[in-house]
């Protein structure tokens, strides 16, 4: 049976899709005898793929193949409450998080969002979409400002009705692999299509090889970007877009205490100055973070988020103490 190396392009629970390649590069249809897109499963629990995973398979039959080895991912970004775990996407270079005006945005998923980009080292850019709906721009803009004060990139933008918009966001995601996350209804589909044209054609490439929709709403896909006129490329990568499903819930129950101190960036040259150690920056006397809250020069909010992902951090640790 043969053996080759594949890229995991869409997930569907445990179902995936993978596509050959080689050395990391696309493998073109035809070349190696080998088909372009393979129903790939997973022979355990060990072997739970996520898209952006370059794994090696061994085919198991006409399209079918079983993953071998999953190689050692750069990140792994993933949601998790105290008892299960669910990837979103691996081995990215950047997440943009996709808010909008209408309906509004929450900006607790916000919060977890950039959170979890920053333990999984890897470059948030927030999207504001739907600029173009007026009304509730103001007080869209006025969450964002403390994520603005940080240093956080964030895009203005009307992916149906400013064309210029999207182009702007153009350069940033040339080149380079970036997942899409955000509520349902933000627009992450919509700006998929925009910047990648034959988006539908791909996807419609994904449900062939599946047995019908019946797994989409909990899909993740890869693609491609389209390979940008010679004289602009910035390299032979075009770059991809992962989608993923719309989420109600950022899950970060399996973070650390000092995993979180050091996610929330602007803690960090107080880091060590709380008069307790182990501070919740709750209502400890001496606390250094609180002290910057007074001044104004960090967010009462991201305290708060802090405080709550600390709580539930703690809590999965007691439940899974108890289950063992
Ligand atoms: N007014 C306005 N509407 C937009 C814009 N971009 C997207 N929409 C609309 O917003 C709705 C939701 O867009 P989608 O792209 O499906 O949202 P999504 O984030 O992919 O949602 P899920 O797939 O459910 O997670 C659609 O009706 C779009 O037409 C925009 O720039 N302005
Ligand atoms: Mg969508
Ligand atoms: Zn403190």
């Amino acid at each position: 049976m043969k053996s080759f190396q594949a890229l995991l392009v869409a997930s569907y629970g445990r179902h995936y899709l993978a596509r050959p390649i080689k050395d990391g590069e696309a493998v073109k249809q035809g070349e190696l005898d080998i088909k372009a897109l393979y129903q790939v499963t997973s022979r355990g629990k060990q072997h739970l793929g996520a898209v952006g995973d370059v794994l090696e398979v061994q085919e198991t039959g006409p399209d079918q193949a079983v993953i071998e080895t999953i190689h050692e991912r750069k990140n792994l970004l993933y949601r998790s409450d105290a008892y299960k775990s669910k990837s979103i996407a691996s081995n990215v270079d950047q997440i943009l998080i996709v808010l909008a005006t209408e309906p509004g945005f929450s900006p607790d998923l916000l919060g977890r969002a950039v959170i979890a980009a920053e333990t999984a080292e890897i470059i948030p850019r927030i999207i504001l979409n739907k600029c173009d709906l007026p009304d509730k721009l103001p007080a869209a803009r006025k969450l964002l400002a403390p994520y603005i004060a940080m240093g956080y990139p964030v895009h203005e933008m009307s992916v149906k009705h400013d064309p210029a918009s999207v182009a702007a966001l153009l350069p940033h995601v040339q080149g380079k692999v970036s997942v899409l996350v955000g509520q349902s209804g933000m627009g992450k589909s919509t700006l998929l299509n925009a910047l990648i044209p034959n988006a539908a054609a791909q996807t419609q490439e994904h449900s062939k090889k599946l047995d019908s929709g019946k797994h989409t709403t909990t899909a993740c896909r890869y693609y491609d970007l389209p390979q940008p006129h010679e004289s602009e490329a910035v390299s032979d990568f075009a770059g991809a877009l992962i989608d993923s499903p719309g989420f109600q819930e950022f899950g970060l129950a399996h973070l650390s205490e000092s995993q979180l101190q050091h996610a929330f960036i602007e803690f960090r040259p107080f880091l060590g100055q709380c008069k307790f150690h182990n501070c919740s920056h709750g209502d400890e006397p001496g606390c250094a973070i609180r002290a910057q809250v007074e001044v104004g020069a960090i967010s009462a909010q991201r305290v708060e988020l802090f405080r709550q992902l600390r709580h539930e951090s703690h809590n999965a640790d007691a439940i899974q103490a108890r289950l063992k």
